[in-house]
C-alpha cells in the first residue's frame, strides 16, 4: 500500500476493483465502513461477480475478467477529454512535459523493439525520454510538443472510448460513465479517492500493467501521496509483504535491491546501473545511495569476510541467466533438471497452475522436503485418492521427507502488514510434540551443509563457509537476534559528518535508520528498509501507543512502518509547489519556512526549501511520477489492453487484424505449455477462481469449525447458464478445461450475470479454490486442475483469474 489501512477512512471515494476486500480482508475492510459512516464516502465495486464487497457498495459495475486495462484506459480517456484532472499536480509532479525519443513507436498493438521469434522486447532503448547534452531530460512546459508524454498519452488512450469499453468489458456504457463521474469528483484539491486491489488485477498475463493503469488514473486525479488516496495493494498471507521486503523472490535481495544478471560480472557495472544519476537539475535521486545499502547488506551476510578488496563478496552472489520463479522451477522439474525441492509453508500442487504438470514434475524429483505443520496435498501427492488425485503411485520414485514445523502462533516474531507496518507478536502457545520452528530446521540444514563443505571443499565453498553466523545458539537463532540483524549495527564508531569529534553511534550499537548506512564497510544491515525497526532504544515493532494527535489516523507510535516509520509514501505530493497542503483538513506534511513538518515522516529532504523545485518522487531519478514507463515494464511503456491467453473472442477488439497483439506479446509462456491451452470452440465459458472468508486457502479444511461452515466444494454459475446446461441449484456439474476437470455442487446465483462482448453472450463461472483431498471437509478436486500455465510478463504471476472452461451436467 502507498497509504495504510487506517487512512482508508480519509477517502471520499473508494474504488475496489480487482479484489474482494469484504471477503478476503474483512478486518481491514472496516476502514471502508468507517469512511462511509463518517465522511459519507462512496464505495464503487467493479467485479465480474456481485461480491460481498459489492453488496455494501454505493455503485456496482460488472466487467469481463481480464479487461481492466480497457476499462481504466477508458477512464483515462474520459478524464482527459472532460478535463477532470488535477492540473497543478500533473503539471508539476508527473512526466507530462517530458519529451520522448523520436524512434519510440506503437503500431497496431506492438511497440518498437519487438522480436516475434522471442515473444519479447529485447531492445527497449526507444522507450525512453530524450536526454540533452547536460544529461537531463528535455521538457516542454507548454505540453504542445507532439512527442511530450501528455500528447502521447492522450493519443494512446483516445481509442478507449465508452463504446469500446462496453464492447470489450461488457460493462454497459451508462454504468461505465457513472464510475467515471464518481472518480472524477476527486480531481479537485480537498477531495481524495483511493483504489484497493488484489488478485483480480495481479492474476493475469497482463496484471502488472493493470495496476499501472490504476496508478495512472490516480495520478491524473492527484490522488497519490495524499491522505485518503493512494494505490493500495491488499496483500495475502499475513506476512507476504515481509516476504517480498526480505527479498524472498528469486530475482531480489532484501529491500528491493536486485540480484545481478549474467551480464553483470563486474561489481562496478552492477552498482552503476542501480545508483541512478538525477535526470533533472537539483533533483534528489535516492537510489544513488544503493551502494551504501548494498555494502551494508553484504557485511551483514559475510561479516569480516566481505572486504573492499573482494568487492564485499560480490563474486559469491549468483548471477541470474533467467528468472527462477515458481513456474520456471516447475518447468525445470518437469524437464527432469531438478533433483530436490524444499517446500516450506507451501502447498505447491494445490497452489500452482495446471495441477497435471505440477504432479508430473514432483514425480521426477529424487527427493522432496516438506516443512509444514500439516499433511498437505503436496506431502501426499504420490497417493491415489479416487478421482481427486488420480495418480499411479507405483511409478513414483520421489523420496518425501516431512518435517513438522511450528506455525506463526507458536513463536515470537514480526509480521509486515499490507500497510508496510512491522508489528511484533509474542507466541500464544507451545508447539506440539516434535514440531520445530522453521528457524531451527533451516539452521540445522545450514550447519550440516557448512560442515560438509568444510570437510570436502567443493566448487565454490566460500559463500557457505564464510557466511557470518553470530548467534548465541547457532543451532537455533532467536527471532529477536534476526530482527536486530535486519535493522543493522555500527561496525565502527559513526561520527557526525559535520563534527568528527562527535560520536553518533558507537561501534556495536544498533543503527537509528538507513540514513546512517555507509558504503565503506563500517555498517551492517540485513535489510535497509527495516533499518529503524530495532534501534538502540529497543524493539520499535513492539510499540502499542495508538494516540492519533492530528485525528487523521497517523498513529506513528503504533509498531513501526518502513521506510523510516513513514505511513504515506510520496507525501510531499500532498502539498502544492510552495509547500502548502492541498487539503489543510487532512494535512500530512507542510513547509514551515525552514523544515517539512506534520502528521507523517516527510518523504523528502527534511530541510529542502520548496523554492528549489525538487520533485516529490525521489525514488525516480527524474523526481516525478511516470505515465511513460521508461524502464522496468516488459510489454511497453503505456499499458495496452490484451486479451487473456484463453479468451472467448479469439481476437483483441483493439487489434482485430493483428494476431500478434491478441494476448500479451511479452507474457511468460513455455513452448510446450501452448498446446495445453483451451479455445472457445470447445470451452465456451469464462472461469475465474477466488477465496471465501470461511477458509484460508488449502489448510483451514484441517480445522473442524471451518470444515463445518464450508464443508463441500461448489462452483457458482448464473441463472441463464444454469438454464442453458440444464442444471438446478444444488445439482452436480462437471467443469472441464483442456487440462482436466472437477465435479462439484452448482450454486445457481443472480450474482453472476451474462455479459455481451462484441455482440457475443459470455457466461462467467466462479470457482472457489479451497478444496482438496486432505483435511476434514468432504474431499474435493484441486481448483488448479483447471488453470492455465501462463504468467504475467513482469512478475510471472499465473493467470488464475481468467481462463476457459466448459460447464455441463455431471
Ligand atoms: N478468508 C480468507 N482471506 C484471505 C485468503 C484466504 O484464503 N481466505 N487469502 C489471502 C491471500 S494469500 C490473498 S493473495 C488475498 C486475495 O484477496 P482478493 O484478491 O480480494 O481475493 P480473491 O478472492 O482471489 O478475489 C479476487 C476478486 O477479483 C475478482 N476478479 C476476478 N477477475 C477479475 C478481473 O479481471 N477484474 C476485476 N476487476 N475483478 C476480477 C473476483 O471475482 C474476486 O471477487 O486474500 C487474503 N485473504
Ligand atoms: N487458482 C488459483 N490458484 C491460486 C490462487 C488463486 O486465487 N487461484 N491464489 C494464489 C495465492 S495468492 C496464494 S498466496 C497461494 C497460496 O498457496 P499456499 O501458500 O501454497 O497455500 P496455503 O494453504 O496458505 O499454504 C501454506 C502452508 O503453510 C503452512 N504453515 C502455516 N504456518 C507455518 C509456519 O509457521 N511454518 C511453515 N513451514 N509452514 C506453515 C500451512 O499449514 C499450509 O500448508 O495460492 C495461489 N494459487
Ligand atoms: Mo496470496
Amino acid at each position: 500500500m502507498t497509504n495504510h489501512w487506517v487512512d482508508i477512512r480519509n477517502a471520499d471515494v473508494i474504488l475496489v476493483m480487482g479484489g474482494n476486500a469484504a471477503e478476503a480482508h474483512p478486518c481491514g475492510f472496516k476502514w471502508v465502513t468507517e469512511a462511509k459512516a463518517h465522511r459519507k464516502a462512496r464505495l464503487i465495486v467493479v467485479d465480474p461477480r456481485f461480491t460481498r464487497t459489492a453488496s455494501v457498495a454505493d455503485y456496482y459495475a460488472p466487467i469481463r475478467t481480464g479487461t481492466d486495462i480497457a476499462f481504466l484506459g477508458g477512464v483515462i480517456n474520459w478524464l482527459l477529454a472532460n478535463d477532470k484532472i488535477q492540473h497543478e499536480y500533473v503539471k508539476n509532479y508527473t512526466d507530462f512535459a517530458f519529451i520522448v525519443r523520436e524512434d519510440f513507436a506503437f503500431n497496431d498493438g506492438i511497440y518498437s523493439g519487438y522480436d516475434a521469434q522471442k515473444h519479447a522486447y529485447p531492445d527497449k532503448s526507444s522507450w525512453d525520454y530524450e536526454i540533452g547534452e547536460d544529461g537531463f531530460v528535455k521538457t516542454d512546459a507548454t505540453l504542445q510538443n507532439p512527442r511530450c508524454v501528455y500528447q502521447l498519452l492522450k493519443q494512446h488512450y483516445s481509442r478507449y472510448t465508452p463504446e469500446m469499453v462496453e464492447k470489450v468489458c461488457g460493462t454497459p456504457k451508462e454504468k461505465f460513465l457513472k464510475v467515471c463521474e464518481m472518480l472524477a469528483s476527486t480531481a479537485v484539491p480537498g477531495r481524495a479517492g483511493t483504489i484497493m486491489y488484489a488478485l483480480g488485477w495481479t492474476h493475469h498475463s497482463i496484471g502488472s500493467q493493470m495496476i499501472r493503469t490504476g496508478a495512472m488514473v490516480q495520478l491524473l486525479l492527484g490522488n497519490i501521496g495524499i491522505a485518503g488516496g493512494g494505490m493500495n495493494a491488499l496483500r495475502g498471507h499475513s506476512n507476504i509483504q515481509g516476504l517480498t521486503d526480505l527479498g524472498l523472490m528469486s530475482n531480489l535481495l532484501t529491500g528491493y535491491m536486485t540480484l545481478p544478471n549474467e551480464a553483470e560480472q563486474s561489481y562496478d557495472d552492477y552498482i552503476k546501473k542501480r545508483a541512478l544519476q538525477p535526470l533533472r537539475p537539483n533533483q534528489l535521486s535516492y537510489w544513488q545511495r544503493y551502494n551504501a545499502f548494498f555494502v551494508s547488506f553484504m557485511k551483514s551476510w559475510w561479516g569480516d569476510a566481505a572486504t573492499k578488496e573482494n568487492n564485499w563478496g560480490y563474486d559469491w552472489l549468483p548471477k541470474l541467466d533467467k528468472p527462477y520463479d515458481l513456474m520456471q522451477t516447475i518447468e525445470l522439474m518437469n524437464q527432469g533438471k531438478v533433483n530436490g525441492y524444499i517446500c516450506q509453508g507451501f502447498n505447491v500442487i494445490a497452489s500452482a497452475p495446471n495441477k497435471a504438470k505440477t504432479l508430473a514434475a514432483l514425480g521426477k524429483l529424487k527427493w522432496l522436503v516438506i516443512m509444514d505443520p500439516l499433511a498437505t496435498e503436496t506431502s501426499e501427492f504420490w497417493r491415489k485418492v479416487g478421482d481427486y488425485n488420480d495418480v499411479d503411485s507405483g511409478s513414483i520414485q520421489t523420496e518425501v521427507f516431512r518435517l513438522p514445523t511450528t506455525c506463526f502462533a507458536e513463536e515470537n516474531g514480526s509480521l509486515v502488514s499490507s500497510s508496510r507496518v512491522l508489528q511484533w507478536h509474542w507466541k500464544g502457545a507451545e508447539p506440539p510434540a516434535e514440531a520445530k520452528s522453521d528457524l531451527e530446521i533451516m539452521s540445522g540444514l545450514f550447519l550440516r551443509i557448512r560442515a560438509a563443505y568444510q570437510k570436502d571443499g567443493g566448487k565454490l565453498p566460500d559463500p557457505i563457509v564464510k557466511l557470518d553466523w553470530p548467534y548465541s545458539n547457532p543451532a537455533s537463532p532467536t527471532p529477536e537476534e534476526l530482527a536486530m540483524e535486519y535493522n543493522g549495527r555500527a561496525l565502527a564508531d559513526q561520527t557526525d559528518p559535520k563534527d568528527a569529534t562527535k560520536v553518533l553511534v558507537k561501534k556495536g550499537e544498533q543503527l537509528a535508520g538507513f540514513a546512517q548506512l555507509k558504503d565503506d564497510g563500517s555498517t551492517a544491515s540485513g535489510c535497509w528498509i527495516f533499518c529503524g525497526a530495532w534501534t538502540q532504544a529497543g524493539n520499535q515493532m513492539g510499540r502499542r501507543d495508538n494516540s492519533d494527535p492530528t485525528g487523521i489516523g497517523q498513529t506513528l507510535n503504533w509498531a513501526w512502518a518502513w521506510p523510516a516509520n513513514r505511513r504515506v509514501l510520496y507525501n510531499r505530493a500532498s502539498c502544492d509547489t510552495a509547500g502548502k497542503p492541498f487539503d489543510p483538513m487532512r494535512k500530512l506534511i507542510g513547509w514551515n519556512g525552514s523544515a517539512w513538518t506534520g502528521a507523517d515522516v516527510p518523504d523528502y529532504k527534511i530541510d529542502e526549501s520548496p523554492d528549489l523545485g525538487m520533485g516529490p518522487f525521489i525514488m525516480n531519478p527524474e523526481g516525478v511520477a511516470r505515465f511513460f514507463a521508461r524502464d522496468g515494464m516488459n510489454e511497453g511503456p503505456f499499458p495496452e489492453h490484451y486479451e487473456p491467453f484463453e479468451n472467448p473472442l479469439g481476437y483483441n477488439p483493439f487489434h482485430p487484424n493483428n494476431p500478434q497483439a491478441t494476448s500479451n506479446p511479452a507474457a511468460r509462456v513455455f513452448p510446450d505449455d501452448r498446446k495445453t491451452f483451451s479455445t472457445a470452440q470447445s470451452f465456451p465459458h469464462v472461469a475465474t477462481t477466488y477465496r471465501l472468508t470461511e477458509h484460508f486457502h488449502f489448510w483451514t479444511k484441517h480445522a473442524r469449525l471451518n470444515a463445518i461452515i464450508q464443508p463441500q466444494q461448489f462452483v457458482e454459475i448464473g441463472e441463464e447458464l444454469a438454464k442453458e446446461v440444464g442444471v438446478v441449484d444444488g445439482a452436480r456439474v462437471k467443469v472441464s478445461s483442456n487440462r482436466g476437470y472437477l465435479i462439484a455442487v452448482a450454486v445457481v446465483t443472480k450474482r453472476i450475470k451474462v455479459l455481451t462482448i462484441d455482440g457475443k453472450k459470455v457466461h462467467h463461472v466462479g470457482v472457489p479454490l479451497h478444496w482438496g483431498f486432505t483435511g476434514l471437509t468432504k474431499p474435493g478436486y484441486l481448483t488448479n486442475t483447471l488453470t492455465p500455465p501462463v504468467g504475467d510478463g513482469n512478475s510471472q504471476t499465473p493467470e488464475f483469474k481468467s481462463f476457459l472452461v466448459k460447464v455441463e451436467k455431471a
